[in-house]
């Protein structure tokens, strides 16, 4: 009796547990953190807002202003739970996932490191808008310019220069030790979308996060992630999403 009750706590907690990711179709922006947590874990998830009815459900959510609504995209549901803020939901699927320690200050160690990634995207995002979100790339082109030479120069010295340390220091093969955490996924795909929107600048910049580069190479390689690098579940990067190429912010 007592095992078949424990076996039925890992069905709640655990990988059997049904996950619904909602996020903009067609990009993979924040909800990207949240897709490799779940494809490295194997877990049983749906990806709502890739259909037309899931599109409707999301929007329906957010404007209900029922339960715990989120105010942006990428949000989780979890049975009855609404869980918003991409950090936010990686603290939930950290300790359901074995994505994260389990003692309270490897968890919010994990937690903090993540909402220094949630600031660094916002700068990446800042680099081609950096007047606000409700203007077009087009019509702030200077600005973007100027905000991505400083975002080179200071900013990502700054970011890679601290995980990279982290990463020296970190006694085993991922960022906060032996373990991979949902961290190292984030800055598996830092480092994948610097590539794509900055192919110049990121390469010649490589050369001083040895290991980072090694620690994306090693998430890279991981079986899961392979193989859902591989699927048509992977969007391509684009220009609506938060990594974007224009060859002009590159030189
Ligand atoms: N801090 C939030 C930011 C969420 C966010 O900005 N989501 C974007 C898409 S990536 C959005 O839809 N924003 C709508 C808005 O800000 O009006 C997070 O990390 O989840």
């Amino acid at each position: 009796m007592a095992s078949r009750w424990r076996s039925h706590i890992h069905i709640i907690e655990g990988n059997s547990m049904r996950y619904e990711l909602y996020y903009w179709p067609g990009i993979q922006g924040r909800g990207e953190y949240v897709r490799l947590a779940l494809e490295e874990a194997g877990a049983d998830y749906a990806d709502v807002a890739r259909s037309e009815r899931g599109m409707a459900a999301m929007m329906r959510m957010m404007e209900s202003g029922k339960g715990t609504p989120p105010f942006a995209p990428p949000f989780l549901k979890v049975g009855k739970i609404v869980i918003g803020q991409t950090a936010n939901i990686l603290l939930y699927l950290g300790s359901r996932l074995g994505l994260a320690p389990k003692p309270e200050a490897g968890k919010l160690w994990v937690h903090q490191l993540q909402l220094t990634i949630a600031d660094l995207v916002l700068e990446i995002h800042d680099t081609h808008h950096p007047l606000g979100p409700s203007q077009y790339y087009e019509d702030q082109r200077g600005p973007a310019k100027k905000r991505s030479e400083e975002f080179w120069n200071e900013r990502v010295p700054k970011y890679l220069g601290y995980f990279e340390n982290l990463s020296k220091n970190n006694g085993g093969s991922y960022l906060t030790g032996r373990r991979l955490t949902y961290v190292d996924l984030s800055l598996f795909q830092i480092v994948e979308g610097l590539r794509y929107a900055f192919p110049k600048r990121t390469k010649a910049f490589e050369r001083d996060i040895p290991g980072l580069i090694a620690l994306h190479d090693r998430v890279a390689a991981r079986p899961n992630i392979k193989a859902y690098l591989a699927s048509d579940r992977r969007i391509a990067f684009n220009e609506d999403g938060i990594f974007r190429r224009y060859k002009e912010l590159d030189s």
